[in-house]
Parts: structure tokens; C-alpha cells; sequence
């Protein structure tokens, strides 16, 4: 079992998405183990996106995410960080399929309504910014040996 950590954007909650997007990765098959609504304060927003420092969008970003209420949250499952890449689509809501979560409902790149960990480490180190060990919830699911 692996564990990614995913984020809603300010604009899906501004759009009133949370219950849609949060409904496809549930019938993906994922588990949520934590979730929470939170504001990302910068010293969050600055750790999360360390690597894009210098680029020409990384402060309209920053502004951006730190700029209203989010829902954070870890979901696992067998390889949840490559399916919920998958299921959430590319970068640019252009270039995602139709289908996935930010070809269905994004338009720009930088309000592409959804994050979620590219890479396992990644995960790890993301969840760790977010949530408190103590804040995770290990439990089974009924259905889980299904997927
Ligand atoms: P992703 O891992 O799919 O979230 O994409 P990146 O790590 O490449 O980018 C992080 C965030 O920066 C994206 F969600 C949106 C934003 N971004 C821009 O606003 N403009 C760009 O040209 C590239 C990324």
C-alpha cells in the first residue's frame, strides 16, 4: 500500500467542487486516510513549492494558494501516487484527457484545481508539511480487497 497526499485548490472550493473531485478518487478505489479544510499559510505554500523559486509564476502561485480555504488529504492504495497522477491528469488542464479531474473541470494552468504528489518522497515530505502523524487514520475498508 502506498499514500499520496492531494490538495483542492482555492478555486474548487470557490466553485463548490470539493464533494465532485473528493467522488473521484473514492470511486477510483482509494482510501482516504486524513482530510481537513485549512488556509495554506506562505511558510506552507514556500516549502510545498521550494523547486519552482526563481520561476516567472512562482509568486502569482503562491498568491494564489495562500489565497483562500483548501482541502487537504492523504489517500492510499496499491501505486496511489501514480493513479492519482492518473486520474487527476497533466499540469495543463489543456493537455489533460477529457475524463480526468483537470480535463473535466480545469481551464488555466495555474488554477488547475487539484495537486497531488508526483513522487513517493515527494508524498512523504508533503504530508509532513500538512498533517501530524497523529492526524492519519489506519483503518480497512470492507470493499478494499475489490480493487
Ligand atoms: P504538478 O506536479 O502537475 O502540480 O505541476 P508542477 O509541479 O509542474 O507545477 C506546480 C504548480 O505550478 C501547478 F499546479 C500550477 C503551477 N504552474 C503555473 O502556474 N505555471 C506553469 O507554467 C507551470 C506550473
Amino acid at each position: 500500500m502506498e499514500r499520496t497526499f492531494v490538495y483542492l485548490k482555492p478555486n474548487t472550493i470557490q466553485r463548490q467542487l470539493i464533494g465532485e473531485v473528493i467522488s473521484r478518487f473514492e470511486r477510483k478505489g482509494l482510501k482516504i486516510v486524513a482530510l481537513k479544510m485549512l488556509k495554506m499559510t506562505m511558510e506552507q505554500a514556500e516549502k510545498l513549492y521550494k523547486e519552482h523559486k526563481g520561476k516567472d509564476f512562482y509568486e502569482p502561485l503562491l498568491k494564489f494558494v495562500t489565497s483562500g480555504p483548501i482541502v487537504a488529504m492523504i489517500l492510499e492504495g496499491p501505486r496511489a501516487v501514480e493513479v492519482v497522477r492518473h486520474v487527476i491528469g497533466k499540469t495543463d488542464p489543456l493537455e489533460a484527457n477529457s475524463g480526468t479531474i483537470r480535463g473535466e473541470f480545469g481551464v488555466t494552468i495555474r488554477k488547475n484545481i487539484v495537486h497531488a504528489s508526483d513522487s513517493p518522497e515527494h508524498a512523504k515530505h508533503e504530508m509532513s508539511i500538512f498533517f501530524d502523524t497523529s492526524e492519519i487514520v489506519d483503518y480497512k475498508l470492507l470493499l478494499e480487497e475489490q480493487f
